[in-house]
């Protein structure tokens, strides 16, 4: 059975997964409003895969008996600045997520409670490569001129992450 801790620790960690999706959709509808489809787009889709890892820790929880809390979710911070700054912010993002992951990778380890220890392997793969994928995005933007890429430059970037593969 599920720690009274770790049952707080994965009911949080849940409610950071559903943040996690309202700041991709925030800054979706940003992006679209700046006229980026393809960011926005990328943006939305990314936010679904969020509600999913939302999903992942309600299901875990009730496989093991445990019970959700649904809490309010806080508001996502304001609108990026510019496209690199938007990008700078999801790869913050990650960072903070992947802090809270290897929390309860560390609490699952020290309780010696190895179904939740494997449970989170899955979203520590998962945090690496969300960050290698908001580092390769930033160089991109780097590479077109960070914040002075060419309208030019952001459309071909625009275009090139409506095409961005989906993943879990
Ligand atoms: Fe849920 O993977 Fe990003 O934050």
């Amino acid at each position: 059975r599920l720690s009274a801790s770790l049952q707080a620790g994965l009911n949080n960690q849940m409610t950071q997964e559903a943040l996690a999706a309202q700041i991709y959709l925030s800054y979706g509808a940003w992006a679209a409003s700046e006229g980026y489809s393809g960011i926005a787009n990328f943006l939305f889709r990314h936010a679904n895969e969020e509600r999913n890892h939302m999903m992942k820790f309600l299901e875990y929880i009730l496989e093991r008996g445990g019970k959700v809390e649904i809490a309010a979710i806080p508001q996502p911070p304001a609108n990026p600045v510019s496209v690199q700054n938007c990008f700078e912010q999801v790869f913050q993002q990650e960072i903070n997520n992947t802090a809270g992951i290897y929390k309860l990778v560390k609490m699952s380890f020290d309780e010696g409670d190895w179904a939740s220890w494997n449970f989170l392997q899955w979203f520590v793969k998962e945090q690496t490569e969300e960050e290698t994928l908001a580092l390769n995005l930033l160089d991109k933007i780097k590479v077109a001129g960070g914040e002075k890429a060419t309208g030019e430059a952001l459309y071909a970037l625009d275009r090139d992450l409506e095409k961005e593969p989906d993943e879990a």
